[in-house]
């Protein structure tokens, strides 16, 4: 029997991670967030010497906010030259779509085997590719402009929650402090970076976004975005979206894409009603390396390999 999120708080039925928040978790990271100078992981104690600079606290302008289908269990988000495509879970009811932006409206939808529950979604060149939570196996697909095409399928060890792509590599969360880097042709593990805001691992680490040469991930739980240096794993900033849905609903914010061309990010959550086009404000400023404008679904060194 499937347990949706609306009969149970937590689907322990099928072995899963909890769905919701308990109300003690949101006091307690609201805590940490206002007794602490250290801004820190939402589920990590925090000890460090106040010698340490304490890590920067994003905030936002709200550009715009679109329809979001509110049962639409967001597990992958991404924005394509003007694309947006979304990536659902659930067993029985996870889905890939492609869906106007503006209203919200579905263009074209592909159903996933029952016995799957999606998770993140990124871009390669023309293919999507979509992990699933714990079934092992990650999907590949092209958009012919009326139907998404099942492609090709993968495997890797242990759990599948969030994907990006930074050019190079694909970029993978498992609900660890851990992101996996996957050789984007045989998907095979090249590496692992650990994620630390001041020496402290950065746990539960979900939906991903590479933009600007930098990791954006939505910590499972958490109304924070965490920004991430891709070669040392550190912190470089926390975005706070505390509120940006009001009144909330039971689904925690989960979906991050970026437009390039506006530098605005889109953040929407599990069955939430809406989506949000934002800027961030009082930031420390993007990587300085990284100056080329190339960002998540762009390809650069396999272009030869994936044709746009
Ligand atoms: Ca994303």
């Amino acid at each position: 029997m499937l347990v949706k999120p609306a009969d149970k708080p937590y689907n322990l039925a099928m072995g899963g991670k909890p769905l919701y928040p308990s109300v003690c978790c949101c006091l307690a990271t609201l805590l940490i967030a206002v007794v602490s100078v250290h801004a820190a992981g939402p589920n990590e104690s925090v000890s460090k010497s106040d010698t340490h600079q304490a890590t920067p606290v994003c905030t936002y302008n709200e550009i715009a906010r679109y329809p979001h289908d509110s049962e639409a269990f967001t597990q992958g988000l991404v924005y394509t030259d003007g694309v947006l495509y979304e990536g659902t879970g659930l067993y029985g009811e996870s889905t890939l779509r492609r869906v106007t932006l503006e209203t919200g409206v579905l263009e074209q939808v592909y159903d996933l085997p029952a016995g799957y529950f999606g998770e993140g979604v990124t871009t390669r060149g023309a293919e999507l590719i979509q992990l699933t939570w714990q079934g092992q196996v990650g999907f590949v697909y092209v958009d012919d402009g009326e139907d998404f095409i099942k492609v090709g399928e993968f495997n890797y060890p242990g759990q599948g929650w969030g994907l990006t792509f930074d050019g190079d590599w694909l970029i993978m969360s498992d609900g660890t402090s851990s992101l996996r880097f996957l050789d984007p042709l045989t998907f095979a593990e090249v590496s692992r970076l650990e994620v630390r805001d001041d020496g402290v691992l950065v746990n539960k680490l979900n939906e991903l976004e590479y933009i600007h040469g930098e990791i954006f991930a939505n910590i499972w739980y958490s109304n924070r975005i965490a920004r991430i240096d891709p070669t040392s794993g550190d912190l470089i900033a926390w975005v706070d979206l505390t509120g940006i849905l009001d009144p909330p609903v039971p689904g925690v914010l989960n979906g991050i894409a970026y437009d390039k061309l506006t530098n605005h990010l889109l953040v929407t959550g599990k069955d939430w009603p809406l989506l949000f086009e934002i800027e961030l404000v009082d930031c420390p400023p993007y990587l300085p390396f990284f100056a080329d404008g190339f960002e998540s679904g762009d390809v650069q060194g396999w272009s030869s390999y994936f044709p746009p």
